[in-house]
């Protein structure tokens, strides 16, 4: 089964997923963390990859059609997995779909963190990393509202969105998501 940690930027989505796959012992694919590795081997995906993350604005679906399927194609991935910072836009969304169909597997639940704008950027700026600027934090939140907020339309159709208060501290918000699987 896959689960889907979603929200913005910034809102824990990678904190969580890490300690979610460990306490539930399933895979976990960061989009995110496959990027800044690609782009630190300097790999044709990784040159492809780095002016759209220094930048804040999203990969284009295609070259991340590419890093999820290789990645979900690993034995590891079998039985599902935590999906963390994927799918971003509606083409991700369909292509997460069609591999999904082709694996055999489905989507349990699409876990939406809530998180506050200004508690987010507070975040990000003491994270300190290269893309968390104050100028690239905002054109990041911009770009989620856009083109990844009205997915979870798509997803409340489907019937897989639930929403957790992604406030307080780290455990707190994890024992949030649990329950609410
Ligand atoms: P990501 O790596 O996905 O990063 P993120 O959205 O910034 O962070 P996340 O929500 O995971 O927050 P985290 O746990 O780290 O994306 C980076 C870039 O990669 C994108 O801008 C884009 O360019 C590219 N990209 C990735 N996926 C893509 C896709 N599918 N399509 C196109 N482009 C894609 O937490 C943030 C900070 O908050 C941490 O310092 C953490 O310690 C802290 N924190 C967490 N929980 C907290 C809590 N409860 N209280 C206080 N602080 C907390």
């Amino acid at each position: 089964m896959i689960i889907i940690l979603f929200g913005a930027p910034g809102v824990g989505k990678g904190t969580q997923a890490t300690i979610l796959a460990e306490k539930l012992n399933v895979a976990h694919l960061s989009t995110g963390d496959a990027f800044r590795s690609a782009i630190k081997r300097s790999t044709p995906v990784g040159q492809l990859a780095k002016g759209f993350v220094d930048a804040g604005a999203l990969v284009p679906d295609d070259v991340v059609a590419k890093i999820v399927e290789e990645a979900m194609s690993a034995d590891s991935f079998a039985n599902g997995a935590i999906l963390d910072g994927f799918p971003r836009t509606q083409g991700q969304a369909d292509a997460l779909n069609v591999l999904l169909q082709a694996k055999g597997l489905t989507i349990g639940k699409v876990v939406n963190i809530d998180v506050d704008n200004a508690a987010i950027a507070e975040r990000l700026l003491l994270r300190g990393r290269e893309d968390d600027t104050r100028e690239v934090i905002d054109f990041r939140l911009s770009v989620y509202q856009k083109e990844t907020e009205p997915l979870l339309q798509f997803y409340r159709e489907m019937d897989k969105l639930v929403t957790v208060d992604g406030m307080g501290t780290v455990e707190e918000v994890n024992q949030r998501i649990i329950e609410a699987l």
